[in-house]
């Protein structure tokens, strides 16, 4: 069928799931057609709105195409695009983030709308109803399944030969669950494609589009010495004892830093050759399995620039050996990171100089992108590492500060901070020692003095605050454009 038909299948107010994780793995060509039909009908004064379900963020082909279109009632979780960054945060479409390993659970308890309608890609599809996924699983298994009618884009630009590459595996739902048999990251659970009955399959677009990641911007000298500072700490816990000279799976969120982080532990000589059980598989991780460095990576979605991918599908063979895609409750599984004994490492937007994160909204306001997967790594991992640089906008803002903004991840779950300055080891800390060694270690020079005089000016009690003045860096960078105008004089 064509894209424009299956659209047009759609109506207001369907809920609508899709298969990919970041914008490896979307569809991309019906709802292009939907966004059209979206802004026909407004043309003509009707409503018209869908509620979305993702894995994560998408392509600009379904997240920028329909909030441009203002055809998005509700969406969740995580994105990263800049036009729905800008529906939601202008209440055009209503956002609610959580956790991604909490998704597919949520959808099946029946505590989200049910998805009516499944929209998958797939780089093959056979007559009794098995469908191969391509660069990613998501929550496919899952929509597929809760879903009444299934949608198909069948990807020519995927090869066929991808087949094998995921595991696809649901486990049974409370009081029924039992442990996930996966105990390691190479070992697989389930069956390399979703089983969904074919008469739910309604119609199949036939599609030839590559994926719509962005080129990563090269490393540079402050995300190097962020890469560095972990890879450096890392090393220096594997001779303490306290990391297994094996060394333990890593999970590395994404991003520049989280690229960075992991080109320097591939360069350090003191890490042994190590396995990724993450969400996202980027670039660098294909590099340092070519270079030997990695052994094995399980993900959610192979989150690769074009030439990367394409590496890959050049030589699959190796490739497949090597790596598994898995839907995003085991990827994310809480249950697994415990047990792995996860090296978690992820970006925060903001932290504080107790150890809070902030991860999501800008100057505790605007969202940014979500929480994404970070929380749940960092609350089961063997040992969570968050890096961020120490400061924004040309030190401006100070990515540390007294009291976060809003939080996302409490102290109880952040164990070491890392900026370009260096390492904050808050293992075993009261709260006045870990402010006292993240001011020491992490904070740029120029918020050095601010920060050590917010702390005197804390009031009696556990933990320092001084209740009026804990937003002082927010509230003078909203005032002032620039957090060292900061002034303690008045409390
Ligand atoms: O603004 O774009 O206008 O220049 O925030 O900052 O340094 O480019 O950050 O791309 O590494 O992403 C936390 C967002 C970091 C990401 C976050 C401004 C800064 C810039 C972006 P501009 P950078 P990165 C796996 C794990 C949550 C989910 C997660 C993220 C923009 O890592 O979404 O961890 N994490 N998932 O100038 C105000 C501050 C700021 C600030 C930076 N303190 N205050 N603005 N900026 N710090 C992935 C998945 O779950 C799929």
């Amino acid at each position: 069928m064509s894209a424009e038909e299956l659209a047009a299948l759609v109506n207001n107010d369907d809920v609508l799931g899709f298969s990919g994780f970041t914008a490896a793995g979307c569809p991309k060509a019906i709802t292009i057609a939907l966004a059209e039909r979206a802004e026909k009908e407004h043309a003509k004064g009707n409503p018209f709105k869908v509620g979305m379900f993702t894995g994560a963020s998408t392509g600009d082909s379904i997240d920028g195409v329909l909030a441009r279109a203002h055809a998005i009632k509700f969406r969740s979780p995580y994105q990263s695009n800049q036009d729905l960054r800008n529906a939601l945060n202008s209440h055009d479409a209503s956002y609610f983030d959580l956790h991604l390993s909490e998704l597919q659970q949520y959808l099946r308890y029946g505590f989200l709308p049910r998805p009516r309608i499944a929209i998958l890609e797939a780089c093959d599809v056979t007559d009794d109803g098995k469908v191969y996924l391509t660069s990613a699983v998501g929550i496919s298994p899952t929509i597929a399944r809760l879903a009444d009618m299934i949608f198909i884009e069948l990807n020519h630009y995927h090869p066929k030969t991808l087949a094998g590459m995921h595991d696809i595996y649901e486990p049974a739902d409370p009081p029924f669950r039992r442990e996930i048999p996966l105990y390691s990251p190479k070992e697989r659970i389930g069956v390399p494609y979703i089983q969904v009955d074919p008469a739910k399959i309604v119609g199949i677009v036939e599609t030839n589009l590559p994926n719509e990641v962005g080129a990563f911007t090269p490393a540079d000298d402050l995300t190097n010495q962020i890469g560095e500072n972990v890879a450096n700490f890392l090393s220096s816990e594997i001779k303490a004892g306290r990391i297994p000279a094996s060394f333990l799976p890593v999970q590395s969120g994404v991003g520049n830093v989280a690229n960075a982080v992991l080109g320097a532990m591939g360069s350090n000589k003191d890490i042994p050759t190590f396995c990724i059980y993450t969400e996202v598989i980027q670039d660098s991780v294909i590099d340092l399995m070519q270079a030997g460095r990695v052994s094995f990576a399980s993900g959610c979605s192979l989150t690769l620039s074009t030439p990367a991918l394409e590496n890959v599908y050049d030589n699959l063979d190796f490739f497949k050996q090597k790596m598994v895609l898995r839907p995003q409750e085991i990827s994310n599984n809480p249950e697994i990171v415990r047990r792995l004994g996860l090296i978690s490492i992820n970006t925060a937007l903001e932290a504080d100089i107790f150890g809070n994160i902030n991860s999501t909204h800008i100057v505790g306001t605007k969202m940014m992108n979500g929480i994404g997967g970070s929380g749940d790594f960092c609350r089961n991992a063997y040992l969570s590492i968050f890096t961020a640089p120490s400061t924004a906008k040309n030190g401006k803002i100070s990515s540390i500060v007294p009291m976060v903004s809003h939080l996302d991840h409490s102290e109880h779950s952040v164990k070491i901070l890392v900026t370009e300055q260096g390492v904050a080891d808050l293992r075993g800390l009261s709260p006045i020692q870990r402010a006292e060694t993240i001011i020491a270690n992490c904070v740029a020079p120029e918020y050095k003095d601010i920060l050590r005089k917010y702390l005197q000016l804390g009031q009696k009690g556990h933990t320092p605050q001084h209740i009026a003045a804990a937003l002082s860096f927010h509230n003078t960078f909203n005032k002032t454009g620039d957090m060292r105008n900061v002034n303690f004089d008045n409390y």
